[in-house]
């Protein structure tokens, strides 16, 4: 081990650590704003956690960088010198002099790794604003989800590198030199126009507003206050695990009845979720499967995650006719509430707007596709963000912590199985379909429900099941992120591997941790495990935890549908895909 003191506190330290990392160990903090530990990215680029160090043999003072610099033997570390203290000041001072000081409207406000360390440093002036090169910079408002806005770009590089290293799309670069370094999309190309898939993972990663979702919340405040218009509301199956802790709850708090009054309180009409649809799925999909298993076509991918389809239309158009025809579970959901709802109540179609809240970025993108639209007029007409709804929600006043959490009331496509509720997390659509192709297959149901072999957090699993009847045993995989999803649709273009049913999630973890759900300054994918863990519990604590046995569901195929897979679900349910 390494001896070394760090403001006169002794300290030992591993062979080639950093000195930031010695730092934090001891509890010492050291101001950092490219630096992101959780995906090992130490551009050393902003020099803010400069420190000064003092070698006895060399009896010299040094100015470095400690998140770049290794720990060596008998090092003198000094944090807090009036040095020290005067450089990070100024290193705040010229960040600031090219980003735009617009913090009040900012989305960013408030939850701001900038404007923390200009409290930090205590920044009482701004010298060096450059208003006009500032405003000079690009917004890249070209796509229906993810806004660029490089007035606010710190430069730290942490989007370039996740969606590079994590997400392996690599549709990130930086371009220019000097002071016009910045990050722009490969190729000089717009968001729209690019090979990102709008998963959102670099907007999680961002320190400040550079990126972020287009913001919505105004048009669906217009329509929940347009007295003429009936709005549906519906929520995702992770949202509900991953919204609390914006008003200070535990992680992976349960907050279904909170949002559930919410909802009401600013007056949506009629609150839907969309876990009834993701029950809806896989009766359906579940049905198309055993028909392509029939038909020897193999695999089929999942469709419902957005940012995945994106993808495989972008980097992979020849695995397109693999895909699961089904819409998602927000598109089901949204198509049923303009068809199946107005036939129900007696209301007309042309007056029903529909809001869906979503962990996910690419959502906004999938509701724009045309052919998820009726004549003209999507089906799905926004989709905000849970971000998004946070700000909604704080601009009506509303705190989550002091609302009476109240239940679902609508009689035709709010309630849902356990089954519906793990589409949430990896691994949670198989486990769904499993189970009800199992019953479909041999007229009873699993004697295990929980499909423990499908769960866990590596980036590709795979399992057999058996499914009994003349099915027997089949190939199943389950993926998330988007670089195990290249390698995965690889193995299966170059014919490696041969599995019957695969899901895919765009976004490490699924969607509990999308990219639209809350950020955390300093930290990727934190909330994840506690989030998961209560999507399993409200599998656990729900009546019924089967799809097929959901009585809604039950009742939309008597009443509406005929059957899965029919003409008329054929029809409202399924879509294409564009290469
Ligand atoms: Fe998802 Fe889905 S699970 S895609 O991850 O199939 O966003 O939560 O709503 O549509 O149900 C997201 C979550 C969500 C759809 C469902
Ligand atoms: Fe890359 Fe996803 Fe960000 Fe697009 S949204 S730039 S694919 S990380």
């Amino acid at each position: 081990t390494i001896s070394l003191t760090i403001n006169g506190k002794e300290c030992l330290a591993y062979e080639n650590e950093t000195l930031l990392t010695c730092a934090r160990r001891h509890d010492i903090y050291v101001p950092t704003l490219c630096e992101l530990d959780d995906i090992n990215h130490t551009p050393g680029t902003c020099r803010v956690c400069v420190v000064e160090i003092h070698q006895a043999c060399k009896d010299k003072h040094q100015i470095v960088t400690s998140c770049n610099t290794p720990v060596r033997n008998g090092m003198e570390v000094l944090t807090r010198t009036k040095k020290v203290r005067n450089m990070q000041k100024l290193q705040v001072e010229l960040l600031m002099a090219d980003h735009l000081q617009d913090c009040a409207t900012c989305s960013r406000h408030g939850d701001c790794e900038l404007q923390d360390l200009a409290q930090f440093v205590g920044l009482k002036e701004n010298r060096y604003f450059n208003r006009q090169l500032t405003e000079s910079r690009e917004v890249d408002d070209s796509s229906p989800s993810i806004i660029r806005d490089m007035r606010r770009c710190v430069r730290c590089q942490r989007c370039v590198a996740v969606c590079r290293n994590y997400q392996g799309v690599d549709a990130l670069v930086m371009s220019g030199t000097g002071i016009d370094r910045l990050v722009s999309l490969r190729d000089g190309l717009d968001q729209l126009n690019s090979t990102c898939v709008s998963c959102g993972q670099c907007v999680l990663v961002c320190p400040t507003g550079a990126l972020g979702e287009r913001d919505e919340i105004d048009k669906a405040l217009d329509f929940i206050c347009d007295p003429e218009l009936t709005t549906v509301i519906q929520f995702a199956p992770a949202v509900r695990v991953a919204f609390g802790e914006e008003f200070g709850m535990p992680a992976g708090t349960n907050v279904e009845g909170q949002m559930i009054s919410a909802c009401r309180k600013i007056g949506v009409d009629i609150i839907l979720d969309t876990n009834f649809a993701a029950d809806v799925v896989i009766m359906e999909e579940g049905i198309e499967l055993l028909n392509r298993l029939k038909s020897g076509t193999k695999p089929t991918f999942t469709s419902c995650c957005p940012a995945w389809v994106n993808f495989a239309e972008i980097h992979y158009p020849d695995i397109l006719p693999l895909l699961s025809s089904t819409k998602s579970p927000q598109q089901v959901l949204s198509t049923l509430s303009k068809t199946y709802l107005p036939e129900k109540m007696g209301i007309s179609p042309d007056k029903i707007r529909v809001i869906s809240i979503m962990p996910c970025t690419a959502k906004k993108d999938e509701a724009v596709r045309p052919q998820l639209s009726q004549d003209g007029r999507p089906d799905t007409d926004v989709v905000l963000t849970t971000r998004e709804f946070a700000r909604l929600l704080r601009r009506e006043g509303i705190d989550l912590k002091h609302i009476e959490p109240s239940s679902f009331d609508d009689p035709y496509m709010s309630e849902y199985s356990g089954a519906g509720a793990i589409f949430g997390t990896t691994g949670g659509v198989m486990e769904a379909a499993i189970r009800t192709l199992y019953a479909v297959i041999n007229d009873k149901e699993l004697d295990e429900i929980e499909l423990t072999q499908l769960r866990g957090f590596e980036g590709v699993r795979s399992a057999t099941v058996d499914l009994g009847g003349p099915f027997g045993k089949v190939k199943v995989a389950m993926c998330h992120g988007l670089s195990e999803t290249r390698t995965i649709v690889e193995t299966i273009l170059n014919r490696e591997t041969d599995f019957d049913f695969i899901e895919i999630m765009a976004c490490p973890g699924g969607c509990v941790d999308g990219g639209g759900s809350l950020r955390s300054k300093k930290s990727y994918l934190p909330q994840a495990q506690a989030r998961r863990e209560t999507i399993y519990n409200v599998d656990r604590t729900t009546k019924v935890r089967q799809s097929h046995n959901n009585e809604q569901v039950k009742s939309l195929y008597k009443d509406f549908l005929e059957a899965p897979n029919s003409e008329k679900a054929r029809h409202l349910l399924h879509t294409h895909y564009s290469d």
